[in-house]
């Protein structure tokens, strides 16, 4: 019997860790894991407004609430120019920081929030609206600075055996885009439900504040006390899980400022896990993966997708409306992808991708598509999970499924 328990769990563990794009992949969030981010988004899905949404704690039950003993931050720099995206030098004095907190649920399990919203220049801090204060749960627009947080349908979509190949029905040619229709590929979030945090900013005081339109964005969670601790932090989508895979590195990079991760002692070793993990990809689509001369990324430009991958946060030029894309086009990577290509010439033209990551986008397609293509190739790749309708309207996510396989159990 404890065999068999066991084996249960070691299949359940591996299958977990794919659930989202930044799950269970810290020691302090792993044990709990309402301070795990799990996925990070910002789009501008009109003008003036400028999203910005975390999830949490995949596969949260009905009755799961947020932690009341850290900070669940969200932190927007400005970049000078192009150049500094490519560089990975944004502003590190200057950023806005929107931090909420929760209450300690209440006996019938209430519980509240509140976030504000602050522009730091060289540690001075100004306010910038009023601290908006919510009950969990509540997803209604408020106008100005709409903050909601509470269970939601986990709006990512993955089939790892079609993403990473394993599955041999989703063999990929060089040169054709994928087709995987009619093959039954199965979404593995399927009835999952997130806890989810999202804030509706102003956009325009947010960059007319920063001084530009050119912006890195990540999220942060802290130990709620002096000490600020960081338990767990997200920028790009699967760069733990995905890219570096194992857990002696992806727990301490975890913890890193991520700002000054190319100070770190140990940037060697998650820079090698990284390439590891884009040859795993880059390689799909080759007659022979151990041919070195048929890698799409190769030479200056596999240095430059270190560096960006290694600076981890999201890039939005957020002058632009997101495209509302189903095609991995406008969205995450765009900005970057197109920086790389322009070559020498990097930084001197104004960049047409809108970049940042909407609840919209498959990112999965995404991610998979420039890894697996490289630069240059115009191949459309998926996992072959088209994503479903969500919300285009606050919160740009769907109502929790009250049928979860996980239940109300937690
Ligand atoms: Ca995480
Ligand atoms: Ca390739
Ligand atoms: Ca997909």
């Amino acid at each position: 019997m404890q065999k068999f328990l066991l084996l249960g769990w070691t299949l359940l563990v591996p299958t977990m860790s794919v659930f989202a794009t930044d799950h269970l992949d810290s020691p302090r969030s792993t044990l709990d894991p309402s301070a795990d981010v799990a996925d990070l988004f910002i789009f501008v899905p009109e003008q003036n407004k400028l999203v910005i949404a975390m999830d949490l704690f995949t596969g949260a039950g009905l009755n799961t609430r947020f932690s009341d003993a850290v900070k669940y931050q969200f932190r927007i720099h400005p970049f000078a120019s192009e150049k500094e995206i490519l560089s990975a030098s944004p502003d590190k004095d200057t950023f806005v920081l929107v931090e909420c907190t929760f209450s300690l649920p209440n006996e019938k399990n209430q519980q509240s929030g509140s976030c504000g919203q602050t522009l730091v220049t060289n540690g001075n801090k100004q306010e910038l609206t009023k601290k908006a204060t919510f009950q969990v749960g509540d997803f209604s627009p408020k106008g100005q600075f709409s903050t909601a947080a509470g269970l939601r349908e986990d709006p990512f979509v993955l089939n790892g055996g079609c993403a990473f190949g394993f599955d041999p029905r989703c063999k990929r040619e060089p040169n054709k885009d994928d087709s995987f229709e009619g093959l039954g590929i199965k979404n593995a979030l399927n009835k999952i439900n997130t806890l989810s945090i999202v804030v509706e900013l102003n956009r325009d005081q947010i960059t007319n504040k920063l001084g530009s339109n050119l912006l890195a964005f990540f999220g942060e969670i802290r130990t709620n006390n002096v000490a600020e601790k960081i338990i767990d932090r997200m920028g790009r989508p699967e760069v733990t899980n995905f890219l570096m895979r194992d857990d002696s590195t992806k727990y301490p990079y975890n913890q890193e400022s991520t700002l000054a991760i190319k100070q770190s002692p140990f940037v060697t070793n998650y820079l090698q896990k990284i390439t590891e993990g884009i040859f795993i990809l880059d390689t799909r689509d080759q007659a022979d993966p151990s041919d070195k001369t048929q890698f799409d990324w190769q030479g200056e430009d596999l240095t430059k997708l270190q560096t960006l991958l290694l600076a981890d946060y999201l890039v939005i030029d957020a002058s632009q409306m997101s495209e509302f894309s189903k095609r991995p086009k406008a969205g995450y990577f765009s900005i970057e992808l197109e920086l790389i290509n322009q070559g020498a010439s990097a930084g001197t033209k104004k960049i047409v991708a809108a970049g940042g990551r909407s609840t919209q986008e498959d990112e999965i397609d995404s991610h998979i598509t420039f890894l697996i293509n490289g630069p240059k190739k115009q191949v459309a790749r998926q996992d072959g999970v088209p994503k479903a309708d969500i919300a285009k309207s606050f919160p740009y996510t769907n109502a929790a499924k009250k049928d979860s396989f996980l239940g109300a159990k937690q």
